[in-house]
């Protein structure tokens, strides 16, 4: 009967085991789930509203983003039109390292709680751009869904002192 009641409680188990393995992220820490939807989207999984990496061939725009030290970025409201790719050009004109990195909330804060934890890591993913003070970049990125969308730096403690954005894609 014991053992039986063991069995039952692994079977119930199951589930949950399968779906921590469903993960396709890099760089990976223990315990660290994939945060992007980008890699999900391309192996299968459940893709995210936010949209995939753009054609650089398909631009349809260039906004300019700065990032700052006092843990902004400017601006921090943007309206695009649903499916425009944009060409983020993105300056960190702060004396630390800031990154503009676009994805759900959910996220984005359970990223961030990696990061702040694991202050070293590094990670690097189609939807985002990390960059040295002064260096510029940028991001190239296709909104395929209407609705509203996140950005934030994910370098720790950015996030937690309000380094984010978001994206109205009408
Ligand atoms: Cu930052």
């Amino acid at each position: 009967m014991k053992a039986r009641m063991l069995m039952l409680a692994a079977l119930a188990l199951t589930p949950i085991a399968v779906y921590a393995h469903d993960d396709s992220h890099q760089a990976m820490m223990p315990g660290m789930h994939g945060m992007t939807g980008v890699g999900h989207e391309e192996d299968g999984g459940h893709a995210q509203g936010v949209g995939k990496p753009g054609n650089s061939k398909k631009v349809s725009r260039a906004i300019q983003v700065v990032m700052s030290d006092d843990m902004k970025f400017t601006p921090a409201q943007i309206n695009v039109k649903r499916g425009e790719t944009i060409r983020f050009l993105v300056r960190n004109g702060g004396r630390i390292k800031h990154e503009m990195v676009i994805a759900s909330m959910t996220e984005l804060r359970q990223h961030a709680e990696l990061m702040r934890r694991f202050p070293g890591m590094e990670h690097a993913d189609p939807n985002m751009v990390a960059l040295a003070p002064g260096a510029s970049g940028e991001l190239i990125w296709q909104f395929t869904e209407a609705g509203r969308f996140d950005f934030a730096c994910l370098q720790p403690g950015h996030f937690q002192a309000g380094m984010m954005g978001a994206v109205t894609v009408k």
